[in-house]
């Protein structure tokens, strides 16, 4: 209740005057909750007559922190936390098919079975990273739901951005990589019947605060967390506040004005376009020059006769 308080305030002062009448306390046992949130680590500044701030949140994920100073109408209103899960992927699905809101998230603080695309897994320790999954429910076509990976991407490197001064690239479809090496993975599952999408569940598995021989040692060529890249640990919660923020403002124009201005903005994160490529597919690998992505996300491949594949699933490699 008081840190809904501070989050209303929008990083200014609340009065103690404030405080008691929200806690439902006299002023003096005010005292008394503002020492149990500096022992949960918070750092708070006091200044006379004005009341307190908050000046520093600890590195927590749990509803609470996500929802301070969290900027969003509907992303993120609604916080399914838990301390371990199997996977979030999993509990968005339950949420979803028991008809929970759009922009509900479930948040774990560790994965025991994140999971990839086809059937691989996700690293996902305790602690170190944002391992979340977000229930959107747009009203679109099912052969347009892989424009909302694409989406997510821009809307993720975005906030990468913002938060750390780091430049991420994006590698269709959906890898985010620092210098190479793989910091982000989006996983989008659906639900739908017919042609009619219920949900789409987008799954951000995003490396933060991971020292080197926190990842497994078949990860350590390919693996990289913003920790590693910059020298400096982050506040998990307040990204996943500001990735909430970037995929509300981009999925709010998605859903006014179409994929184009989607489009142009991963065009410009993208590091697997105009190169040539191996795309490994399940019905075998195609090389070629990667030339664009068509107004449905989908990957066009030039091959060497000239002729254009259109690759809808795979994963790539660069060449040179
Ligand atoms: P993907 O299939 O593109 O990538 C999976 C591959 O990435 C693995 O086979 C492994 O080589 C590598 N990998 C595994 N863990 C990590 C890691 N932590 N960092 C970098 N590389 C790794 C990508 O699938 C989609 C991942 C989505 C994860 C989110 S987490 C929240 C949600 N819940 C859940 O179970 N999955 C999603």
């Amino acid at each position: 209740m008081l840190l809904q308080a501070f989050s209303e305030a929008e990083g200014s002062y609340v009065s103690g005057q404030k405080m008691s009448e929200v806690l439902g306390c006299s002023r003096t046992a005010v005292w008394k909750h503002i020492e149990d949130l500096r022992k949960e680590g918070y750092e708070l500044e006091a200044v006379r007559k004005l009341g307190y701030k908050i000046v520093k949140v600890p590195d927590k994920i749990s509803g609470n922190e996500i929802r301070l100073g969290l900027k969003t109408k509907r992303l993120g209103r609604h916080i399914h936390f838990e301390e371990s899960v199997g996977s979030t992927q999993k509990t968005a699905h339950a949420l979803a098919g028991s008809g929970a809101e759009e922009g509900t998230i479930a948040v774990a603080d560790q994965q025991t079975e994140g999971r990839g695309r086809l059937s691989r897994s996700w690293h996902s320790p305790k602690g170190k990273g944002i391992w979340m999954s977000t229930i959107l429910r747009p009203e679109i076509p099912l052969n347009k739901t892989p424009q909302l990976t694409l989406l997510a991407a821009v809307a993720i490197v975005q906030a990468i951005e913002e938060s750390t001064g780091l430049s991420p690239d994006i590698k269709w479809p959906n890898d985010i990589l620092i210098n190479g090496r793989k910091a982000v993975g989006i996983l989008t599952e659906l639900q739908a019947e017919a042609d009619r999408v219920h949900s789409v569940i987008i799954g951000t598995g995003l490396n933060i605060n991971h020292e080197k021989n926190d990842f497994p040692e078949e990860l350590h060529g390919i693996a990289t967390s913003l920790r590693m890249e910059s020298g400096q640990k982050f506040n998990r919660a307040q990204i996943i506040q500001e990735i909430l923020l970037k995929l509300e403002t981009l999925y709010d124009q998605y859903l006014t004005h179409g994929f184009k201005p989607v489009k142009l903005l991963w065009e410009s994160y993208a590091i697997s376009l105009n190169r040539r490529i191996t795309a490994r597919t399940l019905q075998g690998a195609v090389s070629g020059r990667a030339i664009g992505i068509d107004d449905e996300g989908v990957l066009l491949l030039q091959k060497d006769n000239g002729e254009t594949e259109r690759i809808y699933s795979a994963d790539i490699e660069l060449e040179g």
